[in-house]
């Protein structure tokens, strides 16, 4: 029985920073339902490292509550060799939103941080109080320190102001929106984007990276939106929450599922010389189910949508370049 709300986001002004993002855009789909006003900031004119530019928005548009949902995100590999941006923009964005909201009264806001906040060896499932209890995983510590400095801020700004702020630590998130370069993206969209090369190109194999024994947890965008939606109504307090399914595969069983979805039928050779990163990283989510909240989409069902929506986008592209 879910617990009873305690912020009501009908007829606000929510703002969603990072609207074009995965998380952002997903957040923005499912807040077509809450009958609120959605505030966007357009990246062109409102660059989140700025502080006079966000002060600037802020005062113009007047949020009620926000989503800080802006980051310089990626995968391993991207966190591994950009790590002066993945620390010094993240801080930037989250230092200028939370300390802003603050100041011009934010009635609530909800950052998200992110499963790599953990310790490399953590507990598994993890915890929420394994936070800060052993080292981090080093391909992503520079992301993680940045995010754990988020909340940090947030409780921070409870304690000493009394701010409505809170914390969402998403397990690793994907679906339509999602970002399919294959350097810089998380590995579910990479691997999509791999077989269908593969797959187009009539290839014996399409590669991997690292092992395959890692294990990760994935949760479909859409149910991470409708979870944040529900946190942002039915939560408030300083302690971080999990949201993730609780459910975990290896890569090279995600490897096989998607080649499955795509319809490839080579092998799978994997790139040894590539990190594993994290050995495991699925996140104990009884917190939110004793919330009242708990995903609904399964990882096939998930893969088989993001695998259509991939097709779509890459339809558009390719028609709009033939224009
Ligand atoms: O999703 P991913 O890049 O990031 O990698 P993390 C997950 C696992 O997939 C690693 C393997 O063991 C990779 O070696 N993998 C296999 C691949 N093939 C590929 C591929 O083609 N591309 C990619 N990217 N991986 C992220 C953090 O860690 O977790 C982010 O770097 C964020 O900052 C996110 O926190 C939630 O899951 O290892």
């Amino acid at each position: 029985m879910p617990t009873s709300p305690c912020y009501a986001l009908r007829s606000k002004r929510v703002w969603v920073a990072g609207h074009r993002g995965l998380v952002g855009s997903a957040i923005v789909r499912r807040l077509e339902r809450e009958s609120c006003e959605i505030l966007v900031a357009p990246r062109e004119s409102v660059d989140l490292r700025d502080r006079a530019q966000v002060d600037r928005f802020m005062h113009e548009t007047k949020p009620q509550a926000i989503f800080l949902a802006a980051a310089k995100v990626g995968g391993i590999h991207a966190n591994d060799t950009r790590p002066a941006e993945f620390i010094g923009d993240n801080l930037m964005i989250q230092t200028n939103v939370i300390d802003l909201a603050h100041r011009h009264r934010v009635e609530k806001l909800m950052f998200l941080g992110s499963s790599c906040i953990y310790p490399r060896m953590a507990p598994q499932p993890i915890p929420e109080d394994s936070l800060l209890t052993a080292p981090l995983e080093p391909t992503n510590e520079w992301y993680a320190i940045a995010k754990i400095a988020g909340i940090k801020m947030c409780q921070a700004y409870r304690r000493q102001y009394g701010c409505d702020f809170i914390a969402a630590m998403p397990t690793n998130l994907y679906g339509p929106g999602d970002n399919f370069d294959l350097l810089q993206s998380h590995v579910l969209p990479a691997l999509l984007a791999k077989a269908h090369a593969a797959k187009l190109q009539r290839a014996e194999a399409m590669e991997v990276w690292g092992t395959g024994r890692a294990l990760r947890e994935f949760l479909y965008v859409d149910d991470a939106a409708d979870g944040l939606i529900f946190l942002m109504q039915h939560y408030s307090d300083e302690g971080i929450v999990n949201l993730g399914t609780g459910v975990e595969i290896s890569i090279a069983d995600l490897a096989t599922l998607v080649c499955r979805t795509v319809g490839f039928q080579g092998s799978i050779r994997y790139d040894h010389s590539r990190p594993d990163g994290t050995p495991r990283k699925v996140m104990d989510v009884s917190r939110l189910a004793a919330l009242g909240w708990q995903a609904s989409t399964s990882l096939e069902q998930g893969l088989a949508e993001t695998w259509r929506w991939y097709l779509a986008s890459r339809a558009d592209r390719q028609q709009t370049a033939a224009a």
